[in-house]
């Protein structure tokens, strides 16, 4: 980082519990400040060596009855926040770490604020802002590929990428700035070469927009439904696929009444399989009119729609033109040749669904590198300054005001990585940042 900027109350030391709910055996009482060591020392006698989990009694009978802990000391700057650390891992229960995380505060600890740890070691460089948003992430993730995403971030990978485009992009703009005082030795060639580099450097920002929404289906469950005509095998598909008999199969038609749900991973893909009821036009029967209706509100709101039809009769309507076609009952003959084939009975192609449905709701994943509203947002005004600049070549416009567009696509660059070379960031956008995080993180 080239630039630091010290914590908003530096002399202050804070304390919070590192530890979630529900409680497990052990929590820990974090300390992060100048003060962390003389703070504790009172309540656990001396510190251990640097970076060495030791055995201490924490609390003496004067405070209430002691607790054995396991005590290790982090000294600065060589410490997650940068700062001195001191971590007390304590017997759990909200009663006992409350009178130890009290008992600190009564000597000077201050309680730490949402994610106050984390904007420390941003704050004396130890992460840049997107490895802490990285971290955030990683706590809040919900299925694997998240985590995989968040994984990259706290590594650092999204960092590198943009530090690069940032710098090429100074780059650009310091040559063309080179030339302000002699724009009559500008050529045209001079002019064509920056124009190439820079739609480069935009198609670069403009891949990683595309990324944002593979990276969104990464964060989030995405619904997949089965529908399909009554009696095409949907619920005995569906049951197949999750390996239990959770739906309703009979040769009733119009046996599934309402949609079912349960979560599933695919090839390391959590998604959210929805059962239908079987779309038919003429229909008496009140409740099943409903349940078509919520099938089409299933259809609307899916990512991926798996249509399914049997192989022992013909199309009656027209498939759906989108989604995945799929040809059940596969075992009973085959009248779709081109269509996905499947049997719920025999298990033929259950593996080749799975994976189709995996790659057709992950899409294109070669550059999942945005995963975060805020790092799309930053890489957009990015890209549509590097445009702006890009027209402003072409129409032969003072190189003050492309160089000022490009001075505008870097700053929006550096905002991701919070790396303040071009002057620190807002203490606006910090707050909102880190407000996001749980107290003691
Ligand atoms: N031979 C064979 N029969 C199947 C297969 N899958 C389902 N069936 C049978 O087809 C009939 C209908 O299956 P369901 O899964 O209930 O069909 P559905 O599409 O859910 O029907 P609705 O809920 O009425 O819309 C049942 O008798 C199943 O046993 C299969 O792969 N092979
Ligand atoms: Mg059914």
């Amino acid at each position: 980082m080239t630039s630091k900027r010290p914590p908003a109350d530096p002399d202050s030391t804070i304390v919070g519990v590192a530890t979630g709910t529900p409680d497990g055996g052990v929590a820990i009482v974090r300390l992060s400040g100048p003060e962390a060591r003389s703070l504790v020392e009172p309540l656990i006698g001396t510190l251990p060596a640097p970076r060495l989990l030791a055995r201490r009694r924490v609390l003496d009978s004067s405070d209430g009855s002691p607790d054995d802990a396991l005590v290790v000391w982090m000294p600065g700057p060589r410490s997650f926040t940068g700062e001195d650390v001191v971590e007390l891992h304590v017997h759990a229960g909200a009663r006992n770490v409350g009178r130890i995380v009290a008992a600190l505060q009564e000597r000077g600890a201050r309680a730490a604020g949402p994610g106050e740890f984390t904007r420390r070691a941003f704050e004396h460089g130890r992460l840049s802002l997107e490895q802490a948003e990285g971290i955030a992430a990683l706590i809040a993730a919900r299925t694997s590929a998240a985590i995989d995403q968040a994984r990259r971030l706290v590594a650092g990978e999204l960092g590198r990428e943009v530090e690069a485009l940032r710098s090429a992009v100074g780059d650009l703009r310091a040559e063309i700035e080179a030339n302000l005082d002699f724009p009559e030795d500008v050529t045209d060639g001079d002019v064509s070469r920056w124009r190439e580099e820079l739609l480069r450097h935009e198609a670069t920002a403009r891949a990683w927009l595309g990324s944002f929404a593979a990276g969104q289906r990464a964060r989030e469950r995405a619904r997949v439904v089965i529908a399909g005509p009554p009696n095409a095998g949907k619920s005995a598909l569906f049951n197949a696929l999750l390996g239990r008999s959770r739906a309703i199969v009979s040769p009733t038609p119009g046996t599934t009444r309402d949609y079912v749900e349960a979560e599933l991973e695919l090839d390391g893909l959590e998604v959210v399989l929805v059962d239908t009821a079987g779309l038919r036009q003429a229909t008496s029967d009140s409740i099943e009119h409903e349940g078509i209706g919520r099938s089409r509100e299933q259809i609307a709101g899916a990512e991926l729609v798996v249509w399914l039809e049997p192989a022992d009769t013909a199309t009656a309507d027209a498939p759906p033109s989108s989604g995945l076609r799929v040809e059940s009952k596969r075992d009973l003959g085959r009248r779709r040749p081109d269509w996905l084939g499947v049997s719920a009975q025999t298990g033929e192609g259950l593996a080749a669904l799975r994976s189709e449905i995996a790659g057709l709701v992950r899409g294109d994943e070669t550059a999942p590198w945005i995963g975060l509203a805020r790092h799309r947002d930053r890489a957009s005004d990015a890209a549509a300054a590097m445009a702006s600049a890009s027209s402003l070549l072409a129409t032969a416009a003072p190189l003050e005001l492309v160089a000022f567009e490009l001075g505008v696509a870097e700053r929006q660059l550096a905002e991701i990585t919070g790396r303040d070379a071009l002057g620190p960031i807002g203490e606006d956008v910090l707050a909102r940042i880190f407000s996001q995080f749980c107290i003691g993180k």
